[in-house]
């Protein structure tokens, strides 16, 4: 089969395209006629090869852009039975029948070099650029496409600032702000651009205390913006990377509204509307929610990506990996348990209460901290939890309340005032602050996406 011109890239994607909404069109129609007639089965399996293929190439996109997925030397990547079950159970055998001799329903190749044989399964060159293929095997019909994948890392920003008020600070609780302690001087600092005042209990001798209006403890001038610890293109980074949800689902996998039964869902789904999930454990890959998603009830859920246009409302919380989250409306996070999250965006107010675990310090085999980041004109977070949370928490450019008893190890930047009344303490950990890791984004390359000859 020839291989395709590089600018011949553009104009295929716009066929395949045209040629996919034709694909439905003739499944439709393949679906009267078998009504009708009986139809026949060739053609129906020659619309669905594609399908299948398209939503393989889909799924490990979005498993490589996971925080920590990306392929290395150490560990590599390779389809596991369990993924390839769970993909097999979204494409049913009455539908999609099996390929002869034994050939599985999918096969994934992940290389540095598509047209070498052998190429490695991770970025061996270095180049931070890896291909993806994905064959889907149904019936005697067989469909191959490829993409290229660009991963870009950027460095988490915790620079020494435990606190961050971006106006007057209060600190009536009894808990303690420190940090860890290096040659006997504190490495973090609190940081208010405005009056304090400290009235409570809690200690605040392990840290460096910096006040725009008191010169005995800011010389010397300026003092320094919330942008100096968040640059702009650091948080445009967090957004961007926090929305690798697909927005496209195969239409099967599209609904209007939806309340699913627990379960394992693998392929990309998108809801228009609002998702609904009771009592039950669910394992979601890529999920795009319009309205608003919340989760009640007994059992864990996680998602792969997550993209929710209104409110997320999680009660019940999950130890297992959950990917880039973003929230265009509210997050509110309550109830007992753990959340091992990595990086949540909204736009609107974030309210953590609870009892539960969020994050962890990533030694050993711990999870890593979390960025929970309200990016919203005027939008607050409160801290009300009495839990421990691991990570950083951020009102970008509103108001932070500190009210739980729970501990936060890591970082509260506020670009408005910031206030804490609780018994919780403030911990800068130098554990969490080196095991913040970094920002990953995953995209793929333009005009890379080809149907290829199956193997
Ligand atoms: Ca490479």
């Amino acid at each position: 089969m020839p291989r395709l011109r590089k600018e011949e890239g553009s104009t295929l994607i716009l066929l395949i395209g045209i040629v996919a909404v034709l694909a439905i069109l003739a499944a439709t129609l393949v679906m009267v006629s078998a009504n009708v007639q009986g139809g026949t089965t060739t053609d129906k399996e020659r619309v669905t090869t594609f399908d299948v293929a398209e939503a393989g190439l889909d799924a490990t996109t979005y498993l490589l852009g996971l925080q920590n997925m990306w392929p290395t030397a150490t560990a590599p990547y390779a389809l596991s039975q369990k993924d390839l079950d769970d993909f097999r159970t979204e494409f049913p055998v009455a539908d999609y029948p099996a390929a002869p001799g034994g050939k599985p329903l999918l096969t994934v190749r992940v290389c540095d070099d598509p047209s070498v044989t052998n190429s490695p399964a991770y970025d061996a060159n270095g180049d931070n650029k890896l291909w993806v293929e994905a064959q889907a095997n149904v019936g005697d019909k067989a469909a191959r496409i490829r993409v290229q994948l660009l991963h870009e890392t950027l460095s988490a920003p915790l620079l020494g600032a435990v606190v961050y008020s971006g106006d007057d600070a209060e600190k009536k609780g009894s808990g303690d702000i420190t940090s860890t302690m290096l040659n006997g001087q504190p490495t973090g600092a609190v940081y208010v651009n405005g009056e304090f005042k400290g009235v409570g209990s809690g200690e605040l001798d392990q840290v460096t205390l910096k006040v725009r209006d008191d010169a005995s403890t800011n010389p010397p001038y300026p003092f320094p913006p919330l942008s100096q610890f968040m640059p702009d293109t650091y948080v445009q980074s967090l957004i961007l990377a926090s929305k690798t949800a697909s927005a496209e689902a195969l239409p099967a996998n599209t609904h209007s509204g939806w309340k699913p039964d627990q379960g394992t869902y693998t392929a990309a789904i998108r809801v228009n509307g609002d998702l609904k999930l009771g009592a039950g454990d669910y394992t979601f890959g890529s999920v795009y929610v319009t309205g608003n998603v919340d989760k009640t009830g007994t059992g864990e859920c996680s998602f792969a990506a997550l993209y929710v246009g209104g409110n997320l409302d999680i009660s019940a919380k999950t130890t297992r990996t959950w990917g880039p989250t973003y929230v265009g409306g509210n997050l509110d996070l309550t109830g007992s348990g753990t959340l091992n999250v990595s990086l949540i965006v909204v736009g609107g107010e974030i309210d953590v209460a609870g009892s539960g675990q969020i994050s962890g310090d990533g030694v050993g085999t711990n999870a890593k901290p979390a960025t929970i980041i309200s990016v919203g004109q005027d939008k607050s977070v409160k801290w009300t939890g009495s839990g421990d949370f691991y990570g950083l928490l951020v009102a970008m450019y509103g108001e932070f309340d500190h009210a739980g008893s729970g501990n936060v190890h890591g970082a509260e930047l506020a670009g408005k005032s910031w206030k804490q009344s609780g018994a919780g303490d403030i911990m800068f950990n130098s554990d969490v602050s080196v095991n913040m890791g970094n920002v990953f984004i995953t995209t793929m390359v333009n005009n890379t996406w080809q149907e290829i000859s199956p193997l």
